[in-house]
C-alpha cells in the first residue's frame, strides 16, 4: 500500500478581509449555522489546512488502498475525521497498533473519528471509483458553552486518478518481531473496579489554568512520584463548561469509562477527549521499562497548558 502522512493544523484567517475570509470558509464548505453548543459569537476564525495547503487533491488509482497515518497538530482545535463514502479501517490509535493490547484485533472499521489535538490515527482507505471524488473533512465537535466552535469543514479531496503515479512512499516491509503488550482480564478489571490511584482535576478562572488548583510553573515540584512497574487507576474530571484532551507523556492508557459510561469498545491511547461537565477513568500502564525521569501531563489545548493546565510526574 501506498503510505501518506497526512497533518492537519489551523489557518488563522481573523485578519483577513471578509471578502477574504469568505471566500476560504466557502472553499472548505463551512456550513451556514452554528457549531455545538459554544456561546463564542461571530464567523470561524480558523480553517484546517491539510500538509499547509487548504483543501489539497489527494491522488489515488480507483479503488486503490491506501494507508494514512494522520496526526492532529492544530494547537487548539479537534478534528472529528470521516471519508465521504466509507468507513475508516483504522490500524492504530496514538502510534500503538490495536493489536498490540490484543493480538486478536487488527482493524477497527469506524465512521469517523474524534482527533482531540495530539491524537494520531493510522488507518486505510480506499480510493473512489474513476471520475469521482471522496472528502476527508471534519465534523463539527461541541465544545461547549466555553469553548470555541469547532465548525465542520473539508481537508482535502481524495480524487480518483486512473494515471495517479506512485512516487509517495509505500509502508516498508518489516522483519522484526511483533511486540505485544497484553494484560489479563482479571488484572484490568481489579484497577477499574478499585478507588482511583490519582485523580486529575481540570479547572479554570479568570486567571488561568488549573490542574488540582496548581497553575503549572517551569519550577514547579513534580505533582507526584511514581515507581515504575504498576499499572494504575487514573480519573480525569473536567468541572468546566468547556473540553479538555488530557494528555500524558512516555506511556499510554486504557480509556474504559467516559463519565461512568463504558465504551463500546475500550482504546488505549495517549490522549483523550475529556467530555465538559463529566470525567474520564483511565488505566495507566508505568510497566515500560523506557519510562524515566521528569515528565509531564497536561490538557492538550496548547492556549489552556500554556495558561498553567499542565503538571510534573516523576518516574522513579
Ligand atoms: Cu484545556
Amino acid at each position: 500500500m501506498r503510505e501518506r502522512v497526512l497533518v492537519p493544523r489551523e489557518r488563522d484567517i481573523e485578519n483577513e478581509s471578509v471578502a477574504a475570509r469568505h471566500e476560504l470558509l466557502g472553499r472548505v464548505d463551512v456550513p451556514a449555522g452554528r457549531c455545538g453548543t459554544s456561546t463564542d459569537k461571530g464567523v470561524p476564525e480558523r480553517v484546517f489546512t491539510l500538509n499547509g495547503e487548504i483543501r489539497p487533491q489527494i491522488p489515488s488509482t480507483p479503488g486503490e488502498r491506501q494507508f494514512w497515518r494522520i496526526v492532529n497538530a492544530s494547537p487548539d482545535r479537534y478534528a472529528d475525521l470521516a471519508v465521504d463514502g466509507q468507513q475508516l479501517e483504522v490500524v492504530a490509535l496514538d502510534g500503538i497498533p490495536l493489536s498490540c493490547h490484543d493480538h486478536t484485533r487488527h482493524t477497527l472499521k469506524l465512521d469517523h473519528i474524534l482527533l482531540a489535538p495530539a491524537g494520531r490515527v493510522e488507518a486505510i482507505v480506499t480510493g473512489p471509483p474513476l471520475g469521482t471524488r471522496s472528502s476527508l473533512s471534519t465534523r463539527c465537535v461541541d465544545t461547549g458553552p466555553d469553548g470555541d466552535q469547532n465548525s465542520g469543514m473539508v481537508l482535502g479531496d481524495l480524487v480518483s486518478d486512473p494515471e495517479a503515479h506512485s512516487s509517495s512512499h509505500r509502508v516498508p516491509t518489516t522483519s522484526g518481531t511483533p511486540m505485544f503488550r497484553e494484560f489479563s482480564r482479571d488484572q484490568i478489571k481489579k484497577l477499574e473496579t478499585n478507588t482511583p490511584d490519582f485523580t486529575v482535576v481540570f479547572t479554570e478562572d479568570k486567571e488561568g489554568f488549573y490542574i488540582n488548583g496548581e497553575k503549572f510553573s517551569m519550577d514547579s515540584a513534580p505533582m507526584l512520584k511514581v515507581r515504575l512497574g504498576s499499572l494504575q487507576h487514573w480519573r480525569i474530571v473536567n468541572q468546566r463548561h468547556e473540553l479538555h484532551p488530557f494528555h500524558i507523556h512516555q506511556t499510554h492508557f486504557l480509556a474504559y469509562s467516559i463519565s461512568g459510561v463504558r465504551p463500546d469498545k475500550p482504546e488505549w491511547l495517549d490522549t483523550v477527549n475529556v467530555p465538559y461537565g463529566g470525567s474520564v477513568d483511565l488505566v495507566t500502564d508505568f510497566t515500560d521499562p523506557l519510562i524515566r525521569g521528569m515528565s509531564l501531563f497536561h490538557c492538550h489545548l496548547l492556549n489552556h497548558e500554556d495558561k498553567g493546565m499542565m503538571a510534573k510526574i516523576l518516574f522513579e
